[in-house]
């Protein structure tokens, strides 16, 4: 048995998120082709016979300056300490940037064990994807091209991911998935499908709040009620739509995809409220789940 602790980072929108939920067989994060996704570490735990993964999902690297930007940008390099492996994710198709070097030589400086995932091969043209190798190659570096979507290569990257492992026995027991609980998931879905469905600044803007979350015996289902915070009132009337067509149309969404999650029936209750700034607030971000213990402003 072997196990150990994968820190998963990268460029915001590389796939980091996408391809932990493949690794896992198991939606632990959600996705979106916005960046800035994920903005809190998640930990999603794979365990077969022989070995054991603890992968560390983290928010995308992406300069900006909100108090809640610079807080996800200390949780990702945070996680990347006291882990066995860090798994840096570069978009694949999108090409090498000065920025993605400039990471890994950092990473590389600092000792750890590094290997690269060249994310989505599957849409990245044959001539892109070896010169990337070839760059990477003079780099010095371990490379796993893989892609998600297609479920390529995933079993060369988790031998590798393995390879490096020092313990012994199970971190986690078995039935271990996530750290996160149902409700987190629940306000992460709703995240998702606004993300999805709203333009612009609107999503980054939003956080959501979980009032009731309640399994109702009698009816065998849940009961969710929850409030969508933005930053706007203009952010509110758009996220509220004509005769309220837009909400209506983004809860029906989540609530089908919480259905599945849960694997019961929600009935869901979706309240839209501004509250100007919170991204700058440390008190509201604290109140939101963001503002962790021990942040220094
Ligand atoms: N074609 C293709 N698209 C992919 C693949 N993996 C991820 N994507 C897409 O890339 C986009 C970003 O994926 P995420 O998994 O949310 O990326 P992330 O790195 O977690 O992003 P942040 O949380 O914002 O840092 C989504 O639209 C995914 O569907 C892949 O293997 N192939
Ligand atoms: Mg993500």
């Amino acid at each position: 048995m072997k196990s150990g602790f994968v820190a998963v980072v990268g460029k915001a929108n590389a796939g980091k998120s996408t391809l932990i939920n493949v690794l896992v067989g198991e939606k632990v994060a959600i996705v979106s082709p916005k960046p800035q996704t994920t903005r809190d570490r998640i930990l999603g735990v794979l365990t077969k016979k022989d070995y054991q993964i603890a992968f560390i999902d983290t928010p995308g690297i992406y300069r900006q300056g909100s108090l809640l930007n610079s807080t996800m940008q200390k949780t990702a390099s945070d996680s990347a300490k006291d882990v066995d492996v860090i798994l840096l994710v570069i978009d694949g198709h999108s090409g090498l940037a000065e920025s993605d070097l400039k990471l890994i030589e950092r990473f590389k400086k600092a000792g750890l064990p590094l290997v690269i995932c060249l994310s989505k091969v599957d849409i990245t043209t044959e001539n892109l994807l070896i010169s990337e190798l070839k760059t990477l190659a003079e780099l010095d570096v371990e490379v796993v091209p893989v892609s998600a979507r297609r479920g390529k290569n995933l079993k060369e990257l988790l031998k590798v991911l393995v390879s490096k492992f020092t313990i012994e026995e199970k971190i986690f027991s078995n039935d271990i998935v996530s750290d996160r609980g149902e409700k987190f998931m629940i306000a992460e879905i709703m995240r998702e499908k606004i993300l999805l469905k709203c333009e612009k600044e609107i999503p980054h803007g939003v956080a959501i709040i979980i009032n009731t979350f309640k399994y109702l015996d009698e009816k065998d289902m849940y009961e969710i009620s929850l409030d969508v915070i933005c930053e706007k009132q203009n952010h509110k009337a758009i996220l509220i739509g004509k005769g309220g067509n837009k909400i209506k149309e983004i809860s029906s969404f989540a609530r089908q995809d919480m259905e599945k999650f849960l694997d019961k029936k929600v009935f869901l209750t979706t309240y839209v409220k501004v509250e100007e700034d919170w991204r700058n607030s440390a008190r509201l971000l604290k109140e939101y789940g963001y503002k962790k213990e021990g942040f220094s402003e």
